[in-house]
């Protein structure tokens, strides 16, 4: 079967290499902020399960409309072929190299992607540039890239399109999603018959992959939470008076040790999603940081007041005074008003401030051996998860296209704070973290319906977020 091929096609830097990167998933494509850089084709192939199943070929923008159309009229008689006769006589016409080159994929039987920038008003190269695309004869879709944020001139580029190609669509290169990139797909299956059948394969092919992106996104977060909830490290003390030093110590181990997991995990899913220039940071430093325990960070993990209550674990004087003052959601974090970063991290695992115990982890000093884990608090769950979910929603989201990757950080944290994940859950759910929390825990062998109940609230929550614009 031969594979469809699209020509990316359009005036120099209208944004042709970014939609094709996007609509690739391939960060290899070159954008450049400078026009007529490329001046030869290229082709990505776009490969599932191993084999190619979609290609789509980066091209250099017209550089003489004008002339290339008058050329093509000029050979469009009966029983002509204007594309084939312009480019057997533009073949040899240095001035017309890149037009030459761009119309190249269409005589060996590409489709066209006509792609301009919709947020400034049509020109008269436009029209010249669309009527070529006319003559030539192939099935052909527009695509508006606005680059700048503005719809003033969206209508008048949609009545052009419309004398002029079989279909034509907004795609963002810089802001489509993976719900807009399966729409686009669909909607090529439209602009010619033959196409359809091959196309609806190819898009089938698309969300079986996605699908298989996801379950192992589950498997990734599924097993840096029981790696993370399980994690215990103790040492063996000489007397009471090293008890202090060797806490300290194992907790530092343990905070480097469950970053490095959680960072280790983020990169695979990195990784999947076929990111290799992107990286979103999430805020820095491990779960066990004092950072993590501001209020900006605590609303980013949000869950409500009733969650925590709901989630338990959190019993004892020092944290129900915590709660009394915490307003989640906004204003002071549960974190915070423990205060300190031992009084946080006695939350997470046992509900107890650290400072004048003899206990740590529940675990006497008074003996031989410091333990440090497994946590005792299902905050740790929660807070381990929402940063996950937050770094597969950035990553997923981030179009391979787009290139100003030290913007990522704060605005999208900005516009995350407001909502986190499992804040909007319902208690049914937030039990179902609990019982896999427990079974974590009891490490018993027989928790397998916990866990695989766990996991089926993943992967709704990840198609969730796949599918949410
Ligand atoms: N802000 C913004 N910039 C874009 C968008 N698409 C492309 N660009 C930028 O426009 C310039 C040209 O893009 P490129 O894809 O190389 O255009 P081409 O010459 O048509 O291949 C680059 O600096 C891109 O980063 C977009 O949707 N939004
Ligand atoms: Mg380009």
């Amino acid at each position: 079967m031969t594979i469809p091929e699209f020509a990316i096609l359009g005036h120099p830097n209208e944004g042709k290499s970014s939609v094709l990167s996007t609509l690739a998933e391939d960060d290899s494509v070159r954008v450049s902020p400078f026009p007529g850089e490329t001046t030869e084709c290229r082709s990505f192939p776009v490969i599932i399960d191993g084999r190619e199943v979609l290609r789509f070929t980066d091209t250099p923008g017209f550089q003489n409309p004008a002339r290339v159309l008058s050329e093509m009229k000029r050979r469009s008689g009966a029983g002509e072929n204007p594309l084939a006769e312009f480019r057997r006589f533009a073949a040899t016409v240095p001035e017309l190299h890149d037009d030459y080159e761009l119309l190249g994929p269409l005589e060996r039987g590409a489709g066209i992607i006509y792609v301009v920038d919709g947020s400034r008003p049509v020109r008269g190269v436009d029209r010249a540039e669309m009527e070529i695309l006319r003559l030539t004869g192939k099935p052909r879709m527009a695509i508006i890239n606005c680059k700048e944020n503005t719809e003033e001139f969206l209508e008048e580029w949609k009545m052009e399109f419309r004398k002029n190609f079989n279909s034509n669509r907004v795609f963002n290169a810089h802001r489509a999603t993976y719900a807009e990139r399966i729409l686009l797909l669909e909607a090529l299956k439209s602009i010619d018959q033959d196409w359809q059948k091959p196309l609806s394969q190819v898009v089938a092919a698309f969300r079986k992959d996605w699908a298989a992106r996801n379950a192992a996104t589950v498997d990734i977060i599924a097993g840096l939470l029981t790696d993370c909830l399980s994690l215990q490290l103790s040492e063996n003390i000489a007397s009471e008076r090293d008890a202090e030093k060797c806490r300290e110590k194992l907790l530092a181990t343990y905070s480097e040790t469950l970053a490095r997991k959680e960072k280790i995990a983020h990169e695979r899913i990195r990784g999947l999603f076929k990111h290799n220039i992107f990286h979103y940071e999430l805020p820095p430093h491990s779960v066990l940081h004092a950072e993590l325990f501001d209020e900006r960070t605590w609303q980013l993990l949000g869950m409500t007041k009733k969650q925590v209550m709901i989630a338990g674990g959190l019993g004892g004087a020092a944290i129900g005074a915590g709660l009394e003052m915490a307003t989640f959601g906004h204003g002071l974090g549960l974190f915070t008003a423990v205060g300190t970063l031992a009084g946080a991290l006695g939350a997470l695992f046992g509900g107890e401030s650290f400072s004048g115990k003899a206990h740590v982890m529940g675990i006497p000093l008074g003996g031989e051996r410091v333990q440090v884990g497994p946590a005792k608090s299902i905050d740790m769950l929660f807070v381990l998860l929402n940063r996950s979910l937050l770094y597969y929603r950035h990553t997923i989201n981030w179009a391979h296209g787009r290139r100003d990757y030290n913007k990522a950080g704060q605005a999208m944290l900005t516009a995350e704070a407001e909502q986190g994940f499992t804040g909007r859950w319902s208690a049914g759910n937030i039990k179902i973290c609990h019982d896999f929390f427990k079974t974590v825990g009891s490490r018993s062998g027989a928790d397998d319906k916990e866990a695989a109940r766990f996991r089926e609230l993943l992967t709704g929550t990840l198609q969730e977020i796949s599918e949410s614009e």
